[in-house]
């Protein structure tokens, strides 16, 4: 893709210039591996004449992913949203469970769809993720649990939140769908909480077109969702549970298979780009790249960075700038659950306690990351944020 050259304002296309990207430049770009394989997987598919329903491929597919994780149990999904849900049953979580706002929609309507009340705590700004004394000060006699979030790929964090589960006896459920293949204390996440959801989502680090899990080493959890995820059946006619229908079809894990192969190579090429841009962004004032601790494995999936509120221009400009140059940078996940409905309907002042969460929702920008992003975009991108900036 060729790029212009940008010295002045005058070269931006907010003033009129030719936007730096003659296609769109995405956050969420599917990663996608060997296209033979894929093809050589779905062909067996249609050999088996087995579409769905626990097919050789999902069976296959689980048991790669546990090995992988090094966790227990893997019950494939649907999706993210459907995992999630299917997991809060299975804990029996009822009246209110607390989660942050600073999140994907998804992690407070699995609540709410399930006539649960998600209750907001706020985040610590330097991480992103829950702050555990926000979560002690919205515990009530009605709280239940507690999902935690391991926001960009980096672990919420997981012994405090586990202390005050144990301390309260509360659930512990983690929504992992940003941390496949990313550590805490060193350890691959999967194996924290009662258990942890991932989403296999086309827009995440490793996708399976759309799909999920939870991961579990409870037997007894990973068998109750076995049986949630397929309407309750233990064997024809056999009912034994309530449930739904959350199954994996085999296409999907056909493409699981396959990018799990190209998974490494993946986050290689995201830390390229996570390193490129760093390069590009340092030293413009008012602008941060969110920082990781190098010594946990993170997929570096999401570039995030901040925008200070003494910044020159603001998080909107930049993002109204980047638009106009073809650059589809996100304001994840502005403006928060909290104002969203039907939350924001239900809670009005929810943001009086959440005070670092809507402060984040104001600075931040994903910007574009993964294998269709690479160092001569990046140094456009980078080029585009200091010219508007001024620095
Ligand atoms: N918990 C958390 C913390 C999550 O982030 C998510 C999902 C969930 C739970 C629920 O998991 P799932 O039920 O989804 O498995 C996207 C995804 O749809 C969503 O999965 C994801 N989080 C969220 C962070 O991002 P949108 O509404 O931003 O999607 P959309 O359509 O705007 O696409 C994002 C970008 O990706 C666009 O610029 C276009 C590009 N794209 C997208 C698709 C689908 C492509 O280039 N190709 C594609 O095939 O939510």
């Amino acid at each position: 893709m060729a790029h212009k050259v940008i010295r002045t304002r005058a070269d931006l296309a907010i003033n009129g210039a030719a936007p730096a990207f003659s296609e769109p430049l995405h956050v969420g770009r599917p990663n996608v591996g060997s296209r033979e394989d894929f093809m050589r997987r779905a062909g067996s598919m249609f050999d088996s004449g087995w579409l769905t329903n626990n097919g050789p491929l999902v069976q296959q597919f689980e048991q790669r992913l546990a090995d992988y994780l090094g966790v227990k149990h893997c019950v494939a999904m649907c999706n993210g949203t459907i995992a999630l849900e299917i997991a809060i049953r299975a804990l029996g979580m009822e009246g209110e469970v607390i989660v942050p706002s600073w999140t994907f929609i998804a992690t407070a309507h699995a609540l709410f769809w399930q006539g649960i009340t998600p209750v907001f705590a706020d985040i610590d700004p330097a991480t992103h993720n829950l702050d555990p004394d926000a979560v002690r000060r919205m515990i009530t006699p009605r709280t239940t649990g507690i999902i935690g979030v391991h926001l960009w790929g980096r672990a919420a964090p997981v012994d405090e939140l586990q202390s005050i589960a144990d301390e309260h006896g509360l659930q512990l459920l983690f929504d992992a769908a940003h941390a496949f293949g990313c550590s805490y204390k060193g350890q691959t996440i999967g194996r924290f909480g009662r258990a942890e959801v991932l989403s296999f989502h086309a827009t995440k680090a490793f996708n399976t077109f759309e799909g999920g899990a939870v991961v579990t080493e409870d037997d007894e959890l990973a068998e109750a969702m076995r049986l949630m995820r397929n309407f309750g059946f233990a064997g024809y006619d056999n009912v034994i549970h309530p449930g739904t229908n959350g199954k994996m079809i085999e296409i999907c894990a056909a493409m699981g298979l396959t990018n799990l192969d190209a998974f490494d190579s993946i986050v290689e090429t995201n830390i390229r780009n996570y390193r490129a841009y760093r390069e590009v962004l340092s030293g413009i004032a008012g602008i941060s790249l969110l920082n990781y601790a190098t010594t946990e494995r993170n997929s570096h999936h999401y570039v995030v960075i901040e925008v200070a509120e003494q910044c020159a221009v603001s998080r909107d400009e930049i993002i109204t700038a980047l638009h106009a140059e073809n650059i589809l940078a996100r304001r994840y996940f502005w403006p928060g659950c909290h104002k969203m409905k039907p939350y924001r309907d239900l809670y009005p002042h929810a943001g009086l306690m959440l005070p670092n969460s809507e402060r984040v929702g104001k600075s931040v920008v994903v910007l574009p990351g993964g294998a269709t992003t690479d160092a001569a975009a990046i140094d456009v991108i980078g080029k585009i944020i200091s010219t508007l900036v001024g620095t």
